[in-house]
């Protein structure tokens, strides 16, 4: 009989590590099961009811795996993590093992609660561990295995990187017993089946480095270890979309989460051709400024691209170069934007990064400024920064004296509500009380039908003043954007 293993995903109801995982252990005979640890929710994410982890439980004693495996992507949700891990050790002698980008960068740390962390690709290293052990096989010299022996923490060296992604298939929808459990229910079923959106990646790396973001610590570790950024083949692509079509019934969007969309023209040109003539459905992406080519753009656009989310994260030069590690320009970015409009994308979406202790007024001001030059339309997605444990931008705020190592620790080790308010919630508006006039006023920028007004509050708020009729405006608008944006998913899902 094949020894059984259960991956559990958090707070990600199609977790694609997970789901990879999944395919490398049942090519290797192993009896798979996975489990949909609560959903995404970046509102009112809560931590697990006391019912949730009864569930838990109750699996697990049904299922009775060898091996489970946890994949914690963020650090945001490590509260549930615990609570998961605590139940499981005090349910079953399974053999834990984590996985993901925590663990990745904080295999030491992840030791205390797991058996074995594996850091980074996880395909590969997690069937030769399981292998082995059920084998009796020396595990010592598994690349990418982080381990206890004795007193000592060992972390092997990682394995070079899959160079040819086609090898690792693709993720399939319900082709193991899957399981989610959410608001105190378990679903035996997988949650993808009903879903309106199927959401997959063509590549594996991103080519910039943010001081902000995991992907500069990914890099570090796979120096010398392959090309960082790979792509899969439009042909695996096509693949997986066609069975995502034929088993989805209410599929309306199909969501790509590269880090960075491809920008290969080659590659762009076969995709396009084959996506618009096999998929056709609308698809959205994310982008970055120095990544937008009119080619590029033109034949996305022809292939059903409804949607782009560009990363800005700052309209200050200085803020961007010296502080996020992001080299564009102010005209390269104000470009992107017109090719972006000229090859009418249907919808534009700008990322920024606002009110975090680098920022002063000035650099708002410059925000503002970057706005009015972007070429409309476009809609903004402002946000707070979350210092994420390991990247560059926690020591940059130490050294710079902004926060102290221990109030960065408070902040990163928070609970899961608290984390997301510092990112999305009221924390992000509030923290700086002086400076939320100017981000209401960079929020206007978007609306192209208030056309003067914008400026002249501007000119206002420079003077010190119309800071009422700003936060009103800016409250208004704010209804009315939500409320256009239900519109466009209704009218979204009756095209579809
Ligand atoms: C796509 C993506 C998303 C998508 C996920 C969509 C989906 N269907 O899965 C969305 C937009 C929903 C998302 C949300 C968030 N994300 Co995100 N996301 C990514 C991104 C760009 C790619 C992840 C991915 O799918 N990769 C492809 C798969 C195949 O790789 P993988 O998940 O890493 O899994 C492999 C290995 O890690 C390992 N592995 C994973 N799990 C396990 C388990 C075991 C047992 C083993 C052995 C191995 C293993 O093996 C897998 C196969 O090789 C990464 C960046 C990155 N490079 O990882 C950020 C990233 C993971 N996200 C990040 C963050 C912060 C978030 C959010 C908190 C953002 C927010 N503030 O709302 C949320 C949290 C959501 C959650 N529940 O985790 C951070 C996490 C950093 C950290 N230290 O916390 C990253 C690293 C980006 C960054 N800014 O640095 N994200
Ligand atoms: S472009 Fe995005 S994914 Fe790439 S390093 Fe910057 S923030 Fe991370």
């Amino acid at each position: 009989m094949s020894k059984k293993v259960l991956l559990i995903g958090f707070y990600n109801e199609k977790a694609l590590g997970v789901k990879y995982l999944a395919n490398s252990l049942k090519r290797n005979n192993y009896e798979v099961h996975i489990l949909f640890f609560k959903k995404f929710n970046s509102v009112n994410p809560k931590k697990a009811t006391k019912e949730e982890l009864d569930l838990l439980k109750k699996l697990i004693e049904d299922i009775k795996p060898s091996f489970i495996g946890m994949s914690v992507m963020s650090s945001l949700y490590l509260e549930t993590v615990y609570q998961v891990n605590k139940c499981i050790r005090d349910t079953t002698d399974s053999k834990i093992i984590w996985g993901g980008v925590y663990p990745t960068l904080f295999p030491k740390e992840s030791l205390k609660y797991a058996d074995y962390v594996i850091r980074g690709e996880g395909e590969n290293a997690l069937t030769e561990l399981v292998d082995n052990i059920e084998k009796k096989e020396d595990i010592k010299n598994i690349q990418n295995l982080a381990y206890t022996d004795e007193n000592d923490v060992i972390i092997n060296d990682v394995r070079p990187l899959v160079h040819d992604l086609d090898i690792l298939g693709y993720p399939h929808i319900d082709d193991v017993p899957t399981y989610f459990i959410e608001n105190n229910n378990l679903l035996s079923k997988d949650p993808q089946l009903n879903a309106l959106t199927y959401e997959l990646t063509c590549s594996r790396g991103c080519p910039f480095t943010c001081s902000y973001c995991s992907s500069i610590n990914l890099k570090r570790l796979y120096a010398k270890k392959g090309t960082y950024v790979r792509f899969r083949s439009v042909d695996s692509i096509i693949a997986e979309l066609r069975e995502a079509k034929s088993k989805m019934t209410h599929l309306k969007v199909i969501h790509f989460w590269d880090e960075i969309f491809n920008d290969n023209e080659e590659w762009i040109s076969e995709f396009s051709r084959r996506y618009k003539s096999e998929i056709g459905l609308p698809f959205n992406i994310w982008g970055h400024p120095l990544k937008i080519k009119e080619n590029v753009i033109k034949h996305l656009v022809s292939a059903g691209l409804n949607q782009i989310v560009v990363g800005i994260q700052s309209g200050s030069f200085n803020i961007r170069k010296n502080v996020f590690n992001r080299p564009e320009t102010q005209e390269e970015i104000i470009n992107s934007s017109k090719i972006l409009v000229k090859h009418k994308v249907p919808v534009i979406i700008y990322d920024f990064m606002l009110q975090h202790p680098f920022e002063s007024l000035d650099d708002l001001k410059e925000t503002f400024e970057l706005c009015t030059k972007l070429e409309k339309p476009f809609k903004l997605q402002l946000h707070g920064l979350n210092f994420l444990p390991g990247t560059d931008i926690v020591d940059m705020a130490v050294e710079a004296g902004h926060l102290t190592k221990q109030e960065l620790n408070n902040i990163m080790y928070s609970s899961i509500q608290d984390q997301y308010d510092m990112y999305w919630g009221p924390a992000a508006m509030n923290i700086m009380n002086k400076n939320q006039i100017w981000i209401a006023l960079i929020y206007l920028t978007q609306f192209k039908k208030l056309g003067g007004i914008t400026n002249r509050l501007r000119n206002k708020a420079e003077n010190g003043k119309g800071n009422k009729t700003i936060l009103m405006t800016y409250k208004s608008m704010k209804k009315y954007a939500r409320m256009m944006n239900l519109a466009h998913k209704v009218k979204l899902a009756i095209k579809g």
